[in-house]
């Protein structure tokens, strides 16, 4: 006998089928589904007279035909053509043995990506929609040359998606020897079949990317993308390695849908030296409704030309990569253009006419959309530490809440909430959470907005065990918050006196300033009779003979008290 996960009509009619032979000893066999869109590309191409073009009708007869692509023998034993139709095929079961069952939907006519339009990215989108229940993953095979701009318009056009889209392609065709079609297909359809990365991504040459990232960098190599401000989702050497803590999740309980209307009057200027007035009016003109600026440098432009600004003035465009640093950067702020951050070119573009071809928003709605992070296509603007984040549910969550879309922006929130987090901890002797910061990758020496550490708190609270805890993880027993206080002076204050025996331990000691103000401090716990303050002053490291501001000193306070010397 051998159990097979199917859908529950083919199980149905394999055992209604005597005739099936059992060849293999009992196995569980997950079958997942991904639809494969063809629509063209050279990787299903060959060569013509006049070049290489796309050859209708036969990709999957051609695909059928290699071992590790196509499972014949499993496909006989479960009837696959029979049951999903000859445009399905299997690929041999995976290292995570799992069948991943695939159907090719191939467009007519097959397009040189040269010739793509906005139609053919919301066919593309609606054909996802229709089948988005019926598979697991989604494969788009497609041509290199506009390859970028269909992952970004797809991933603006598809809402609160769950599944995997993936869009690859080749530079040399399938059916040569030496290609690199066979490899990407292969790990685009292994990944979109066995994880559940919601995204729209790109993969080439082994690299899984966020496709709104991406930017086509090279004609002559397999290596054809760069993603230059994310780092790759996932990387397929070995084995398949996925970066979860970078893989964006969608902030929202909605169902997917895809929203196919595009905005076709949207362009793409380039400033360059010596750019004149009239060619920025003449690409402002309607029907043009909306512009992505690419400026030289962090979004700088000429801060000396009141023409040019007066021109952009007038319109709404939004600014590519964009850091206000210098005066000629701010200038096009100041015109009213919306930053970029660290958008492609590619992304912007299609972010804006997605934007712009939503009907029921007002003209303020969509800029605010344009400057809002929407698919992870853009930076917050955090500065971020390299640590990993590995594990962390708490900050996962956060994450998810505030929509992040990146490891560095990860790091920022997990950097800024730490330390008051670990403060917070400290003051409860909770070392257990301490540690599960610690698991994080946070710095527990990190102090919050008043300067605070964990150790100060802990040596307010005199727990000495988590004092100890922290002394062991590096924190500086040097260390000031706000008000200039170490964890020494804190641990006397409150009076702490086996901490303070631990801290003096580490090193700890008072600064010239306490020293010399210690003598006051001195007489009045003198005068009081209180013994226990003083022993504490005096294992911080303060000198019982200092004189007070009068003059006296602790001892003669003790013995005459303040109304002998009066
Ligand atoms: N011209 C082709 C295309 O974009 C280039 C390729 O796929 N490598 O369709």
């Amino acid at each position: 006998t051998r159990t097979i996960s199917l859908h529950p009509c083919r199980r149905r009619m394999l055992s209604s089928c005597t005739s099936i032979e059992i060849i293999e000893p009992v196995t569980s066999y997950i079958e997942e589904r991904v639809l494969v869109i063809n629509t063209g590309g050279t990787i299903g191409m060959t060569p013509h007279p006049d070049g290489l073009s796309p050859e209708p009708n036969a990709f999957v007869k051609n695909l059928r035909k290699l071992p590790f692509f196509h499972d014949e023998k499993y496909a006989k034993e479960t009837r696959l053509s029979e049951y999903y139709g000859d445009e399905t095929l299997v690929l041999p079961l995976s290292k995570d043995k799992k069948r991943i069952v695939y159907t090719i939907l191939e467009y007519n006519p097959l397009l040189d990506s040269s010739n793509m339009t906005t139609e053919d990215w919301a066919k593309i989108g609606k054909d996802i929609e229709k089948n988005y229940e019926s598979y697991d993953g989604f494969v788009v095979l497609h041509g290199t040359d506009t390859m970028a701009y269909t992952a970004s318009a797809l991933s603006f056009m598809c809402e609160h998606l769950g599944k995997p889209i993936i869009v690859t392609g080749s530079q040399v065709p399938i059916y040569e020897m030496r290609n690199d079609g066979r490899d990407n297909l292969l790990g685009a359809l292994l990944i979109a079949g066995q994880f559940v990365i919601p995204e729209v991504c790109l993969y080439f040459y082994n690299k899984l990317y966020r496709g709104n990232r991406t930017t086509k960098v090279d004609t002559e190599s397999f290596n054809a993308f760069a993603s230059p401000n994310l780092t790759p989702l996932a990387t397929a050497e070995v084995g398949i390695t996925i970066n979860w803590d970078t893989v964006w999740r969608a902030n929202t309980t909605a169902k997917f849908q895809v929203s196919p209307e595009l905005n076709r009057n949207v362009g793409l200027l380039r400033l360059f030296p010596g750019i004149t007035t009239a060619t920025i009016r003449a690409f402002l003109q309607p029907p043009m409704e909306g512009v992505v600026l690419e400026t030289y440098g962090s979004g700088n432009a000429p801060d000396n030309r009141d023409d040019l600004l007066a021109e952009l003035k007038e319109a709404t465009c939004l600014r590519g990569t964009v850091s206000p640093f210098y005066h000629t950067g701010t200038v096009l702020l100041k015109a009213g253009l919306i930053p970029g951050s660290d958008m492609t070119p590619e992304a912007a573009l299609s972010k804006l006419s997605y934007v712009l071809a939503k009907k029921d928003l007002c003209l303020d709605a969509k800029k605010k959309m344009m400057a809002q992070n929407l698919r992870g296509e853009m930076s917050a603007e955090l500065a971020g530490a390299k640590l990993c984040m590995r594990d962390s549910r708490f900050i996962q969550a956060i994450a998810k809440f505030l929509s992040i879309s990146c490891k560095e922006e990860l790091e920022a929130i997990r950097d800024a909430l730490t330390p008051s987090l670990a403060c917070a901890a400290a003051k409860t002797g909770d070392i257990e959470t301490l540690e599960a910061l610690k698991e994080m990758g946070s710095n527990l020496c990190l102090c919050d907005y008043d300067g605070r550490t964990p150790l100060h708190v802990a040596a307010c609270e005199g727990n000495h065990k988590v004092v100890e805890y922290l002394l062991g993880l590096g924190a500086s027993v040097y260390a000031k918050d706000r008000y200039g206080d170490t964890p020494l002076s804190n641990a006397v204050r409150f009076r702490k006196k086996e901490v303070v025996k631990l801290l003096r331990k580490t090193g700890a000691h008072f600064s010239k300033d306490e020293l010399d103000e210690a003598g006051t401090e001195l007489c009045c716990l003198a005068a009081c009779s209180d013994l226990v303050g003083l022993e504490i002053f005096r294992l911080a490291g303060a000198d019982l003979n200092k004189p007070g501001y009068d003059g006296r000193t602790a001892i003669r306070v003790t013995v005459f008290g303040y109304e002998y010397d009066e």
